[in-house]
């Protein structure tokens, strides 16, 4: 008896974890979309690339922390390179917080 409620309050927290996930993953997807669409639109000469002044003014985070997004150092920045900077960032913030990330 007390293996089953072991397994059923291990299936449980299997379980809401698994939906905090799918929220987040909800989340992180809506967040994405919003970061394409800025994108998208900052990117005047549509080479999938942003430049500072692209950046300026359609995308402030992006402008303010251009330096340490454009990874390569190639004067410009990609999806990509926003994209792991998130990771960076959250991962920083993550172990500065203590709390453990997925
Ligand atoms: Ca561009």
């Amino acid at each position: 008896m007390k293996k089953l409620s072991v397994v059923v309050f291990a299936s449980v927290a299997v379980l809401s974890s698994s939906l905090v996930w799918a929220e987040d993953s909800a989340r992180a997807e809506q967040i994405a979309q919003i970061m394409q669409d800025r994108f998208t639109s900052a990117d005047k000469n549509a080479d999938a690339q942003l430049t500072p002044e692209e950046a300026k003014g359609k995308m402030p985070y992006v402008s303010r922390n251009f330096a340490q997004i454009d990874a390569d150092k190639s004067g410009t920045v990609t999806q990509a390179e926003i994209r792991q900077h998130a990771v960076n960032v959250r991962s920083a913030n993550a172990s500065a917080s203590g709390n453990v990330t997925q």
